[in-house]
């Protein structure tokens, strides 16, 4: 087992690896940037070393600097959370180069699930449901427009170096083809700095059903069954649930044992996990895969009482997975709180909590960083805490919830808990029947 692990990430995902490395006896190196000093991770892990000032390409995403940091420190392993360089090809590699066991994907996974067009393309040939569309890349706006006619509109482009909602653009009529086909190879090729585009039948109000999956050394791959995110805006989630109001154990096992055959077929080891679109006919077909531990991976450790940051330490070291899957005894929701104004387009609200009482009792599990005297620096994520309430039905779990965040006080800045606190009490998320379209209708007026 690592002796030492370095966590090359900040707020509450640092904290929630350096407790299970706890646990487990691993001691902890923080990596943090000047505008973190008085941040929890730094204050609770073992070691902490400075990488350098607030901006992340100059701290969190300093490959030389956190490659120096585990050096210096002695470090057997690097975990990297999310976000920053969890699906970094080159970060993986050299990590790899330097002896340091990166806790995460090898470089050829997030490679090939990196490029939208070839994840798909793998997918596929392991027999995994892909949506109707374009075989690979698309060279030419003539060519897509032909296709497009045989799968018929509506449909999506999307950037095959995109991901999460960037450079996807729906065509519903012919005669808007070029100009959207011009805007997404522009936008692609300015934020990826890859233009390749490919075409898929555009699936209307679908569901956004999620597998999480665990792979070994080994090759061995299991599954921890799904969550539903379908709860976003502008492709950011709000809040997520397991297990989804839409799924029947019929449906869930089919799923799960989908996603197993795709991670099995890429030898895929750690935790991740994979996207599925679910249709009004109960059809799911793949979107995407994420070679890391996720924001709401919480949800499925409470419903499933499984540890995910500890077996992806346990298979990062070696130690194989006994392959069995794991279904929901439980009902979890996460509400994420964002030091953001709901009232005002979720427009970021950072700056100095000056006081805080967390929510807590039976079923209530708070993974947060800040504390009272806290400032939210301005130069990163907005989620300041992960509200997770676990209960025997779904309608405990929201009722719940609803009683966590009326006990949730925080003040000196704008947070997204009157969002949730109405969301809670919406008909629509009560009934359990809304699709990824739900936000579109929500009044946040009144927050
Ligand atoms: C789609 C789709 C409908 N049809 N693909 C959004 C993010 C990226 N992962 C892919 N996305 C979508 N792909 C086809 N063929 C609808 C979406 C989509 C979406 C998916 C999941 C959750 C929220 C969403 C919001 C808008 C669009």
């Amino acid at each position: 087992m690592f002796k030492k692990i370095l966590i090359a990430n900040r707020g509450e995902i640092a904290l929630r690896i350096i407790r299970t490395c706890r646990e487990m006896g691993i001691r902890t190196v923080a990596v943090y940037s000047t505008a973190d000093r008085e941040s929890l991770h730094v204050k609770f892990a073992d070691e902490a070393v400075c990488i350098g000032p607030p901006p992340s390409r100059q701290s969190y995403l300093n490959i030389p600097a956190i490659i120096s940091a585990a050096e210096v420190t002695g470090a057997d392993a690097i975990h990297p959370g999310y976000g920053f360089l969890s699906e970094n090809a080159e970060f993986s590699r050299i990590c790899h180069e330097y002896g340091i066991k990166f806790i995460g994907a090898t470089a050829d996974q997030i490679n090939s699930m990196g490029d939208k067009a070839t994840a798909k393309a793998t997918m596929k040939n392991s027999g995994v449901p892909v949506i109707p569309g374009s075989e690979g890349l698309i060279d030419t706006v003539e060519e897509a427009k032909i296709l497009a006619k045989e799968i018929k509109y509506p449909v999506i482009i999307k950037a095959t170096a995109g991901g999460g909602g960037r450079g996807m653009r729906i065509i519903r009529h012919e005669d808007e083809f070029e100009k959207l086909w011009d805007d997404a190879k522009t936008e692609s090729a300015a934020a990826f700095a890859n233009d390749g585009l490919y075409m898929e039948k555009y699936v209307e109000e679908p569901r956004h059903i999620e597998i999480q999956i665990v792979g070994d050394q080994f090759g061995t791959v299991c599954h921890l069954s799904e969550r539903d995110c379908s709860i976003q805006r502008r492709h950011q989630k709000l809040c997520e649930e397991t297990p989804s109001p839409a799924l029947s154990p019929e449906l869930r096992e089919r799923m799960g044992t989908a996603a197993v055959k795709g991670a099995a077929a890429i030898k895929y080891e750690g935790a991740g996990t994979i996207e599925f679109l679910l249709d009004k006919n109960g059809d799911f077909y793949f979107m995407e895969m994420n070679t890391r531990i996720q924001v709401e991976h919480p949800i499925t450790e409470e419903v499933t009482d499984f540890d995910l940051i500890k077996e992806q330490i346990k298979v990062a070291a070696g130690i194989p997975i006994s392959g069995k899957n794991y279904f929901p005894k439980l009902f979890a929701l996460e509400c994420r709180i964002n030091a953001e104004d709901p009232a005002n387009g979720f427009r970021p609200s950072p700056g100095k909590i000056t006081n805080l009482h967390l929510p807590g009792g039976h079923g209530i599990r708070i993974d947060s960083h800040v504390y009272s005297g806290y400032t939210i620096p301005p130069n990163y994520d907005s989620m300041i805490a992960k509200v997770i309430a676990t209960g025997q039905s779904r309608e405990e779990v929201l009722l719940r919830m609803k009683r966590a965040l009326q006990e949730f006080v925080i003040e000196g800045i704008k947070t997204t808990i009157p969002f949730h606190i109405k969301l809670m009490d919406d008909e629509r998320f009560k009934s359990g029947n809304f699709t990824t379209a739900f936000m579109e209708g929500f009044d946040l007026s009144n927050l």
